[in-house]
């Protein structure tokens, strides 16, 4: 056991560019036999896995014009959906033929910190050019997906600026779904570079409530730090926008049939950045929001999703035309951030339809104002970002914490079996998808009002704004909390919580 721990560690320094992972050992403990338990896994599974996954440098044919070279699974982007089925366990075997240790997160499933692909919680890496099985019980059912989950720091070739993202179906053990055929899109954004400064849509989320304490500590870090001459942190934009690792226009239409009930199941791949979606002439019934069916079935005009949020929308297709479903910010859909949908007898060129601007409120998806247990323990917690900090890079903290390699130790303790609330406070104009590893929370609270019933991984939180959400400590080990922007995570945006 200690062997294994040490020759883990010796060769995380050797890798040398994942930020944090070295001092696992000591902050987390050797006691831990991971390495060993997914050998003797592999031992006692035997036989061939049910699927296999390889991490290879490859090209992407995003257009017929654009190639580009990047680290995917199989080969191909998105990875290919995985279709497992609830309380059913699977063997997978994780190849990765790059030169770099990986590591593969089951982003919203409850599996044990073994299996759930971050390092920061004691998951072994995948070696360069080695393999690693993985054998877990699938669950919760729905919409999940699974995505790299190395530091990328300043390196835009890593971490999930590459194209290491695939989907994850969970079957249900009984599936209610009233349509006629499903449709998984994963958006995603390739030929990343660095900026000065961002074009992100602020405005989309309702209500605007903003906190003024919040906005005051924000903005005069940000005066104080502008005034002693510091430029702007570094922002990421991008070259190219697919759906389906395909730009607008270059893949195959979704053809459709009037009448049709189309149950869409959208992801966004996006290593930073928050995507729109909407359909001209056709409204989403939203069913699920990260997996989890919501109260009821909610109409919206579109859809925002932060970065590894999901959606599951049904539409009818009942306005006949060749149409462009695709982000309602024209640069992007115009860089490829769309896919046509063509009805059948349809001809003529794809048509985009600006919609009316559309806001996203949470709370519209929940039982508005309902009521929900009291929670054990309530987690205050404040973000802040200090300003081009860290080599011109934001740097972000957690109750002034930075999470870095000399700041492993976790930061919360929990209970097994007890409900926390975490009371998140943003100091910062950004917005910030906050994913909680291993469980799922409910939002109790979302900007001036409170909530219930929607079930979430990621859930946005707005610059200046407070959102509380609840979670019980059902899944025991390290668990890893942080905002799912590659820059902000990057860079201090994570904290443990450990189970007492
Ligand atoms: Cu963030």
């Amino acid at each position: 056991m200690l062997g294994s721990c040490f020759s883990r560690r010796k060769f995380v320094i050797g890798a040398g560019t994942l930020g944090g992972a070295s001092l696992l050992c000591q902050t987390v403990g050797c006691n831990r036999s991971a390495t060993s338990q997914s050998k003797d896994a592999a031992l006692q599974a035997g036989g061939p896995a049910d699927y296999t996954l390889t991490i290879a440098v490859k090209p992407v044919e995003l257009a017929p014009n654009r190639i580009v070279s990047t680290t995917t699974y199989n080969g191909q982007f998105p990875g290919p959906l995985l279709r497992f089925k609830e309380g059913k366990q699977v063997t997978i075997d994780i190849n990765n033929q790059t030169d770099t240790p990986e590591q593969l997160h089951w982003h919203g499933q409850f599996v044990s910190t073994d299996v759930d692909g971050a390092a920061e919680e004691g998951t072994p890496f995948i070696p360069p050019h080695g393999s690693r099985r993985v054998t877990f019980v699938p669950k919760p059912s729905g919409y999940r997906f699974y995505h790299t989950h190395v530091r990328a720091g300043a390196n835009l070739s890593a971490g999930q600026y590459a194209g290491l993202v695939g989907p994850v179906y969970i079957e249900p053990k009984n599936n209610p779904g009233n349509y006629d055929r499903e449709v998984f899109l994963t958006l995603k954004e390739f030929e990343p570079a660095y900026s000065r400064g961002g074009d992100m849509a602020m405005d989309f989320l309702s209500p605007a409530t903003t906190v003024q304490e919040l906005k005051d500590s924000g903005e005069n870090a940000m005066k104080a730090s502008l005034a002693k001459g510091a430029p702007h942190g570094f922002e990421v934009g991008y070259e190219s926008f697919s759906i389906n690792g395909r730009m607008l226009g270059s893949g195959e239409p979704i053809r459709v049939k009037q009448g049709e009930r189309v149950l869409f199941h959208v992801l966004n791949g996006s290593a930073t950045e928050i995507r729109s979606l909407a359909l001209p002439g056709h409204t989403f019934t939203v069913v699920a929001m990260d997996g989890n069916p919501i109260p009821k079935p909610v109409t919206v005009p579109g859809l925002w999703l932060g970065t590894a949020e999901r959606v599951s929308a049904i539409v009818e297709m009942n306005h006949p035309g060749i149409w462009i479903m695709g982000d309602t910010a024209n640069d992007d859909r115009q860089h490829g951030m769309g896919i046509v949908v063509e009805y059948a007898g349809q001809k003529g060129k794809p048509q985009w339809v600006a919609p009316k601007p559309f806001h996203w409120d949470y709370a519209q998806f929940g039982n508005r104002g309902a009521a929900v247990p009291e929670p054990d323990q309530v987690f205050e917690m404040t973000f802040a970002k200090q300003n081009a900090a860290e080599g011109g890079f934001n740097r972000w903290t957690i109750n002034d914490v930075a999470f870095a390699e000399d700041h492993m130790r976790p930061m919360f303790r929990v209970k097994q079996g007890k409900r926390y609330r975490l009371r998140m406070r943003n100091a910062s104009d950004d917005i910030h998808p906050i994913h909680l590893h291993r469980h799922s929370f409910e939002l109790t609270r979302v900007p001036g009002q409170a909530t219930s019933g929607v079930i979430k991984d990621v859930v946005m939180v707005g610059g200046y704004q407070e959102v509380a959400i609840d979670f019980v400590a059902d899944n025991p080990g390290l668990t890893l909390f942080h905002c799912h922007q590659q820059l902000h995570m990057d860079f201090g945006f994570m904290a443990l919580f450990e189970y007492v």
